[in-house]
């Protein structure tokens, strides 16, 4: 950040008492004692190639293929966030919480999966389910709310959006060592905040996980906020990549908004897991430009101050200017793929308007496979209220 402390506890002036003291800690220096890892970043916040030492040697650069396809992942899910908030505002889609100017980290890291792999999402994590292969019609209907998106498609290992903070770690590691028993390669990836990462059940997750060396990966999206709370102020860890080591689990930091360092640091903690070495956390160093959800208001417990800068370190901008600048991308080759991207996003919304209104009655028919006498009882009770 380029201003200094003086300048955003200034700023912080104009927010109320207990949240401007909440928001000086973004300021607090790390602890003594807490050495930084390094981040890995290929591509500068400029759209230049990185030409400082790596903390990863071993983690190489993608090719210009897969640079391309990376880039339409993060479009694609910028698309989807985009018209999210224009279909919220016509009340056509429930309350979303946005994932904009964080797509390197949710679609660089689920790229790295197969659908015979586990992904385990928050509810921030749109972008990462829509990468791994979740249909957009489905998850225009979850986000509605309409049973039609609360079953995740059989095809695909996702479970829906975790909505529990860090209930999803501990699971995870289930899921993963359930595919090693049955003899598969397969893994399972699970995301967090860093607002989760102090809860009980990531820590618990990770131990498990390191002590009986499970097939997961751990992705720790740091976006600096967890609702109104800085990281700074809910922790006093200034590294979160570093918790992973009280579990003997290797940790690792990266350039949340540099999608070719996300990806290629993610696809080794994915081969490395395969190969039976056991799993990985990976703290992507991002941050959260949007509300908590397309209903909150951040004006009320942060200022312009404190988000200044990050608009520039955008994901999709800084990959753009790299691929022009090398030619791997042209204009008219990236106006014909957004012009795909917003056909497919609208003929899946076609797809979702479609879907037939639910009964009341539905919010009981998915409990048990099975539904109990007292669930038959009460939906009995719903339906007559409902053609009354
Ligand atoms: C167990 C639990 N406690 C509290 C909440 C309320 N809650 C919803 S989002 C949130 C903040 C999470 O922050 P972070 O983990 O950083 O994720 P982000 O929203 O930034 O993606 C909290 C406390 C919850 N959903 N679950
Ligand atoms: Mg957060």
């Amino acid at each position: 950040m380029s201003k200094t402390s003086t300048e955003v506890a200034a700023s912080a002036g104009t927010l109320p008492a207990a949240q401007a003291a909440m928001a000086a800690s973004v300021l607090q220096p790390a602890a003594e004692g807490q050495p930084e890892v390094p981040m890995l970043q290929f591509i500068t916040p400029q759209g230049t190639l990185n030409a400082g030492e790596q903390p990863l040697p071993d983690v190489p650069l993608p090719d210009p293929e897969t640079q391309l396809w990376l880039y339409r992942q993060m479009r694609r899910i910028r698309h989807f966030d985009e018209r999210a908030w224009v279909l919220y505002r016509q009340g056509k889609m429930g309350v979303f919480p946005p994932y904009g100017g964080m797509e390197a980290s949710q679609a660089g890291t689920a790229a790295a999966l197969t659908t015979q792999d586990w992904l385990f999402p928050t509810y921030r994590d749109t972008g990462a389910a829509l990468t791994y292969g979740l249909p957009i019609a489905q998850t225009v209907a979850y986000w509605r709310s309409s049973p039609h998106g609360w079953y995740m498609p059989e095809d695909l290992k996702i479970t829906p959006f975790y909505i529990p903070i860090a209930t999803q770690y501990p699971q995870a590691v289930g899921a993963a060592l359930a595919e090693r028993k049955r003899g598969t390669r397969n893994v399972a990836m699970a995301f967090i905040g860093d607002g989760g990462s102090s809860e009980g059940d990531f820590h618990e997750g990770l131990n498990f996980a390191g002590a009986l060396n499970a097939p997961c990966v751990f992705i720790l999206q740091n976006n600096g906020w967890a609702i109104s709370v800085p990281t700074a102020a809910q922790t006093r860890a200034r590294d979160l990549s570093r918790r992973a080591e009280g579990y003997g689990v290797p940790g690792l930091r990266v350039d949340g908004n540099d999608i070719l360092a996300v990806y290629a640091v993610t696809k080794a903690a994915v081969e490395r897991a395969r190969g039976g070495e056991g799993p990985t956390l990976i703290e992507t160093v991002t941050f959260r430009i949007k509300p908590h959800t397309v209903a909150d208001d951040p004006t009320r417990y942060r200022t312009d101050e404190m988000t200044a800068g990050w608009d520039t370190k955008d994901p999709v901008l800084r990959l753009r200017e790299y691929l022009l600048a090398q030619g791997t991308l042209t204009e008219e080759g990236e106006a014909a793929m957004l012009d795909e991207i917003s056909a497919e996003f609208e003929e899946a919304v076609a797809a979702a308007d479609a879907l037939p209104d639910p009964t009341p009655a539905e919010i009981v028919d998915h409990v048990f496979a099975q539904p109990t006498p007292q669930l038959r009882a009460q939906r009995a009770e719903i339906m007559e209220e409902d053609s009354a």
